[in-house]
């Protein structure tokens, strides 16, 4: 049977309306299953909505859910000079902040991400919401892993030029992640935030905060299927070697943009390598 991973603008004043009367969140979610919704796609629409809800609304909030949208991290202009390289910006949009950007990463830096990687692959984990460690599930259906900060001199520059194009010190990312996906890997949609309200989400930010912006770098074009996408906007990215989707969710004020949830649809034909950068609110590595 196929789920539901979009919402209607009648099903997000449901669960507005829900939130606000004080409905417990596994009781929403439940009704969403039961209405054919996709279990962690309802779980964290529902969450997402009550981040937003919990932030509290400025004055001048620019949205109904009260996120504002500040000057974004990301620089201005058609090109980027990322410290050692020239990035062309290809698509930019406002609200929520997403950028998708071209010669982010070079053909042969591609590959030698994908040969070092391949050579430590583990299957990927999310974080699990109640308990905020990190367990293997269905909805992210790849293998991965990490390059620590700075880990050597090609890592070490890397991790510059993303600092560079995502507009926080190195020290607040958190290490590059490689990740492959086989034919029908996909990650479900999802937040990149750790949703306020999660009792795990706590022991996630004691080092470096919340998580404020996504660098999704795309290591090779897939034959068929792979798509980033943000299904509250009905917008994919397709990936092609050495180009990125960048988007922030998190301002100033600690509010957090619930239009962000993005997931990676199916790789229908060929594989799908990526490599993602997450920057933190403070000071997370010890680069
Ligand atoms: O593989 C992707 O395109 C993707 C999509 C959404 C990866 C992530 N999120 C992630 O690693 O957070
Ligand atoms: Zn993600």
């Amino acid at each position: 049977m196929q789920t539901i991973t979009q919402l209607t603008p009648e099903w997000r004043t449901w669960i507005r309306d829900n939130l606000a009367r004080g409905c417990a969140v596994q009781s929403l979610v439940d009704d969403m299953v039961r209405n054919r919704f996709d279990p962690a796609f309802a779980s964290a629409a529902v969450q997402g909505m009550l981040a937003g809800l919990a932030a509290p609304a400025a004055a001048s909030a620019p949205r109904t859910d009260g996120y504002a949208y500040e000057t974004p991290r990301l620089p201005a202009g058609n090109r980027i000079r990322a410290a050692d390289r020239e990035v062309k910006v290809a698509l930019r949009v406002e609200r929520p902040v997403i950028a998708v950007l071209d010669d982010v990463l070079g053909a042969e830096e591609c590959d030698e991400l994908v040969r070092r990687a391949a050579a430590k692959l583990r299957r990927s984990t999310i974080v699990d919401p109640a308990t905020g460690r990190h367990e293997a599930i269905a909805d992210r259906s790849s293998e991965g892993t990490f390059f620590e900060i700075n880990a050597d001199d090609f890592i070490a520059r890397l991790d510059r030029r993303v600092s560079a194009l995502m507009g926080l010190p190195v020290e607040h990312g958190e290490g590059l992640q490689v990740l492959h996906y086989g034919p029908g890997g996909e990650y479900k949609p999802h937040f990149d935030f750790f949703p306020p309200n999660d009792p795990g989400s706590a022991s996630q930010m004691t080092v470096g905060g919340q998580r404020v912006s996504t660098l999704v770098m795309y290591l090779n074009a897939v034959d068929e299927g792979g798509a980033t996408i943000f299904p509250e906007l009905g917008l994919s990215v397709l990936p092609k070697k050495g180009s990125a989707v960048y988007f922030e969710y998190a301002n100033g004020r600690g509010q957090l943009d619930a239009l962000t949830l993005h997931g990676g649809a199916p790789v229908l034909r060929g594989e799908k390598w990526i490599v993602t950068k997450w920057m933190r609110q403070r000071r997370y590595g010890t680069a």
